[in-house]
């Protein structure tokens, strides 16, 4: 493309910002000692995120209690639709393999395959998936403008019962249905509900394969998303290598898999000056991902990941530091062109039974001396995005750092990513660039140094912006706050943008 036709497709996008394409296409241009920043406001978009990119993930035990996913549940459907107006909600999670399914409030239970009993771990606690947490959830849906991921038992279950549960589902939830995921985190599988010497990638598909059919014989148009590993993404590109020679292949929208930066919270790795820190294994996953779901033609997604398995870690999980961590992992994956994320949650007895009952982070409490009401003020899990407190206490769902962090990236849902040249020096920092559904550019930089602060120029006296600041008293307090911030208008220097430490600031084109 010649200077000119850039400068022309420009001019058509924004008048206020044009001259700036002069010279050599730049919008902002900063060359320090060290710290360099290059952003082409006339270059190809890498990815359009979508609208929906934001979601969350829910442990399928969730729908133990219908008046939970219930429109009826006010300060819940308050809660979503303050992260976001139309995200995407997966059920999932370790207790999805012992769901079982129950239309009528007479169906028996049924029997149980023998799975393998692990020498530690708790046995396998069944509960049923009622009609009426299905009816509920659809209608919670509505009240909030989500759609869903649905999460369907593969380790104790039938292709029947799968079959049936699924058709009710779809028929339930209608247009609010993404997909259905059957299985979770099924690399892990040899630890516990299979045989550790045959369990494979081919077994898997020999299970899964029968159950998507059974599936999509009832449910003509079911959509699927596969294999949702927890930990080995090499799974996803052997899951496509054999893809093209399966016969009959269920439709497969998404390749997914998880994603937790560390765990348990007894890991003393587990802590926030490493937890800001970039992680090359993020940039690996999704390289890996996303030569996979091109393969399959296919979306990806990470569907279920967090701060730190095994329910998070007190002080790190959810604090402002984890709403850095969020902002930066949300936008790096839209970066790579991932369709959403997924951040798992709930409350505290979901996610504790998920794990055999107790989360790490409360003995780690109680044994450092908190008592049960210092205990009590921290959100269960500790990762969880939307907390849930008793009613009595004020505000029954709030929206964890963690969310919050979500929310600050989130604008850019629905704009498109344009690459950039950023280098910081010294300075822990990150930074997006985008071009807004509206046409004006905004650049996301998230500072997550915890000392040092980061000023960037920008030559050029015809770019002013507004700010949009991401904030906490520190990074270890539960604090943490969006808010607009100054109008910066340029210097006879250019635009000097000031990002504090440990701060996000987003940077609009007014
Ligand atoms: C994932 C499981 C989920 C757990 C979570 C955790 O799918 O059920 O709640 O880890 O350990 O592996 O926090």
């Amino acid at each position: 493309m010649s200077v000119n036709q850039t400068r022309r497709n420009f001019l058509a996008a924004t008048a206020a910002t044009a001259a700036l394409t002069l010279p050599g296409a730049r919008l902002f241009a900063q060359e320090a000692t060290s710290i360099t920043l290059t952003l082409d406001p006339s270059a190809a978009p890498l990815h359009r995120v979508p609208t929906d990119f934001l979601g969350l993930s829910y442990e399928v035990q969730q729908l133990v209690d219908p008046n939970f996913f219930s429109p009826k549940n006010t300060g819940l459907v308050r809660a979503f639709k303050e992260l976001t107006p139309n995200g995407v909600l997966r059920l999932g999670g370790n207790t999805s393999e012992f769901a079982w399914w129950k239309p009528k409030p007479s169906t028996p239970e049924p029997s149980h395959p023998v799975t393998r009993v692990v020498e530690g771990e708790p046995p396998a606690a069944y509960y049923a998936v009622t009609a009426e947490a299905v009816q509920n959830l659809s209608a919670f849906l509505h009240a909030t403008g989500w759609t869903c991921l649905y999460g369907i038992n593969l380790g104790t279950n039938t292709p029947e019962r799968a079959a049936d549960e699924a058709a009710f589902a779809a028929r339930t939830l209608g247009s609010s249905l993404q997909y259905f995921q059957v299985g979770n985190e099924v690399d892990l599988f040899d630890r516990h509900l299979r045989d550790p010497k045959t369990w494979s990638v081919d077994a898997y598909l020999a299970e899964w394969i029968p159950i998507a059919q059974a599936i999509t014989a009832r449910v003509p148009d079911a959509k699927f998303g596969i294999p949702d590993v927890a930990a080995d993404i090499n799974w996803l590109p052997k899951v496509a290598e054999r893809w093209t020679s399966i016969a009959n292949a269920p439709r497969v929208t998404t390749v997914s898999h998880h994603y937790y930066f560390g765990g348990p919270a007894t890991n003393p790795d587990v802590n926030i000056p490493r937890l800001l820190k970039a992680n090359p294994k993020v940039q690996q996953n999704a390289d890996i991902a996303t030569a996979a779901a091109q393969k399959m033609n296919a979306h990806v997604r990470m569907t279920e990941g967090n701060t730190c398995y095994r329910g998070g870690k007190p002080g790190v999980s959810d604090t402002f530091a984890s709403a850095l961590w969020s902002a930066d992992y949300t936008l790096l994956l839209a970066f790579n062109g991932y369709s959403g994320l997924n951040l798992h949650g709930g409350t505290g007895k979901s996610v504790a039974n998920s794990v055999g009952g107790v989360l790490p982070g409360d003995t780690m409490l109680e044994q450092s001396g908190s008592t049960p009401s210092q205990i009590a003020t921290h959100p269960h899990p500790f990762y969880t995005p939307i907390a849930t407190f008793p009613k009595t206490t004020g505000d029954e769902y709030l929206l964890e750092p963690v969310a919050i962090g979500m929310k600050f990236a989130s604008a850019f849902a629905g704009a498109q990513i344009l690459p950039l040249d950023f280098n910081p020096g010294e300075v822990n920092a990150t930074a997006y660039f985008a071009k807004l559904p509206g046409g004006h550019f905004s650049l996301i930089v998230l500072n997550k140094d915890a000392t040092r602060e980061l000023t960037l120029t920008i030559p050029g006296r015809h770019i002013t912006v507004k700010t949009e600041l991401l904030t906490g008293p520190s990074l270890d307090s539960r604090e943490t706050h969006i808010s607009s911030g100054e109008t910066i208008k340029p210097t006879a220097v250019g635009l000097t943008l000031t990002i504090p430490k440990s701060t996000g600031i987003r940077f609009t084109t007014v």
